[in-house]
Order: C-alpha cells, then structure tokens, then sequence
C-alpha cells in the first residue's frame, strides 16, 4: 500500500463535499441548506469535543475552568452551542429544543426558511459512565419566515425534509437523511472533518435483535407483551432473538439501523403516551428508519402520519427492520379486531 497517498487523501468525500454534491443535483437551490447544515456540523463538533473532555473534567478540573465556577452541565451547554450555531446561520426562523419549555422564535433580521427541532444532548443519564449519548435533529420549510406561528412547527413527520443524529461513542458518527437515502459520516479528528463511512445505509429487511426496557414490562399492553414474548419463544422454529439496550436512543436505534431488529419505546398503564419526544426523537429516527428501507409505528400509525399538538408532545414507538415492525403492526390490527368483534 502507498502510506504516502494514503496520508494525503484529499479526495474523501466530507459531509461538506456530500452536502455540495447533493444541492448542485437541484439547480434552484440557493445553498442555504447546506449553510444550515453547516452550523449543525459545526455545533456537532463543539459537543463531541465537549464530552470527550467531560469526563476529565469532572475529575481534575480543565485550564480555565477551576475559579470554583460550577461546570456547566453538558446538556444545557450543548443546548446553547446549538441554539447560537442555529440562529447565527441565519437560515432559522423557529428553533425547538428539548431543553427550552418554550419555542425560540429567531430575531426577525436573522430569519430564514427553515425550523429546526432537537434534543441538543439525548441520553445525559448516561453521561457519567461514559456511555454512547447523541444528539437529534429534524429540519422543516416554514412558509412564511416574517408570520411563522407556533401551528406551523406542528407539522406532521412526512413534512420532514431532513433528519439526523450525531453519537458521541467510542467514534463520533453523523448520520444524516435529505430525504434520498441514509449516510453515515464518521468524525476524523486529526482533520476536523466528517468522512463518508457508511454510504447508502440500508436496515436489513428482518432483524435477529429486539431492544426495550423490559424493567416495564408488567405495565405493557397486550401487543407489546405478545411480541416481545414471540422475539424470546418464537413458534415458528426461528432462533430466539437477542436482547440489547443501551437506554440511549441515538446508540440503541444506530444499532438497530446497522444490523437490523427492532428498537421500541411502548406505551404502558404508568405512560399512556411512552416516554419519547415526538418532535425530535420519534420523528427524525423514524425519517431516518424509513429512508434505510425500515418502518416506524405508533401503535396506531405510521410514525410519520401523526400530527402533534404539543411541541413536547410523546408517542409511543416501535422502529427498525421491515419485517419485524410488520409483525408487531398485525399484533395491533388483531387487537384492534378482537376489541371490535
Ligand atoms: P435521558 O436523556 O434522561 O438519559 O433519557 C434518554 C431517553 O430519552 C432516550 O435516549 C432513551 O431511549 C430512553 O430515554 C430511555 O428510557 P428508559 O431509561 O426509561 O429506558
């Protein structure tokens, strides 16, 4: 092998090169989507940086940061690392975070088409022993940036024109939908830059590998309790499925999209709704679940069909392989027709 082309391999595609790719395909475009991007980018890279150093950190205390000033805890700086990087793009008129109660309407002189929903830092539980946590995002057109109201970021999933997450693992992985396909992007620290490693993802069509909290299981609904108990004692001959969960949505739901299974946050007695968010956990996964050939369900619906009416609003959610999300859909339809019979 020559090491020495191979240290300068100028010609690997980086998200910014990918992003370019893309917009150049549609000759009306103006570019600012993949200024926005851009700033995600960049705000993914302050993030990732800041967990790296975290755990440090909390231990020995960093240059600069030890005039007995308390830390900031990651996820409400991750919070403002996004909300500046969003509105300083200016291509956002309306931003939804997970960690602001309220939407954040853009000052009027830096507005610009798009809104922005994400969980600038999901699975901080995880934080202190060092486990995969990430950060979401899904992007909309708002039609009017100068008259843009609070129903308007309401939309339905399917509006949707981009989804993603950043992990922050062992390596840091964007992955990123426009709304024609999946790519995976890994984070090169020497260079700075996300390089294309995972082109085209695909979800496997059915998965050996099922993923709950099953601490709730006494709470779960018929459906739910039937096919986890079909994943552990299936009738069919098959091999059992395995069990992983990380209780991080962005590592559980990376697994799942790499090799297949299926990933559920059910609802139960204690949590009609579930647990997860519908603006920026439920819809961007599921995006991305069926942009790789996978589905995503509600129990009800199709993920992406829902109409919010929060911004904070839950669903209940099961997502991952084709196969397996068919088999927990004809679970409810069998309910749904025994409950009317
Ligand atoms: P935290 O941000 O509080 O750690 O919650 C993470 C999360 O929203 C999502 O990332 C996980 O899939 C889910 O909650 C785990 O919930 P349980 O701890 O109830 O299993």
């Amino acid at each position: 092998m020559d090491h020495a082309a191979d240290a300068h391999r100028t010609d690997l595609m980086t998200i910014t090169r990918h992003v370019l790719n893309e917009q150049s395909r549609n000759p009306e475009s103006r570019g600012d989507f993949t200024i926005l991007l851009s700033h995600i980018v960049l705000g993914c890279k302050f993030v990732a940086s800041a967990v790296n150093k975290a755990g440090l950190a909390k231990l020995i205390g960093l240059a600069g940061e030890t005039n007995g000033e308390e830390q900031k805890k990651l996820d409400v700086l991750s919070n403002e690392v996004f909300v500046k990087a969003l509105v300083s793009s200016g291509r956002t008129c309306v931003l939804v975070s997970e960690e602001d109660e309220e939407a954040t309407f853009v000052d009027p002189a830096l507005r610009g088409k798009y809104c922005v929903c994400f969980d600038p830092l999901d699975g901080s539980s995880n934080i202190d022993c060092g486990v995969s946590i990430g950060t979401i995002f899904g992007i909309y057109m708002i039609k009017d940036k100068d008259n843009v109201t609070l129903e308007e970021v309401l939309q339905p999933g399917k509006n949707m024109l981009a989804a993603g997450y950043c992990m922050y693992g062992s390596s840091c992985t964007l992955v990123l939908s426009t709304g024609s396909g999946v790519n995976g992007f890994t984070l090169d620290p020497s260079l700075g830059e996300f390089i294309l490693t995972h082109p085209d993802i695909k979800i496997p069509k059915k998965g050996k590998i099922y993923s709950v909290n099953e601490g709730n299981a006494k709470n779960w609904d018929a459906p739910t309790a039937k096919f986890v108990e079909k994943c552990k004692y299936p009738k069919d001959g098959s091999s059992p499925k395995s069990l992983r969960y990380i209780g991080s949505m962005v590592a559980d739901v990376h697994r799942t999209l790499l090799y297949g299974g299926v990933f559920l946050y059910p609802a139960d007695k204690k949590s009609p709704n579930g647990k997860l968010r519908v603006l920026y956990e439920v819809f961007p996964m599921s995006f991305l679940m069926e942009q790789a050939g996978g589905q995503s369900f509600t129990g009800k619906e199709r993920a992406l069909d829902l109409v919010p009416t929060k911004i904070h609003e839950r669903s209940p959610i099961f997502l991952g392989s084709y196969d397996d999300v068919e088999e927990i859909k004809a679970l409810y339809a069998e309910q749904t027709k025994s409950g009317s019979a």
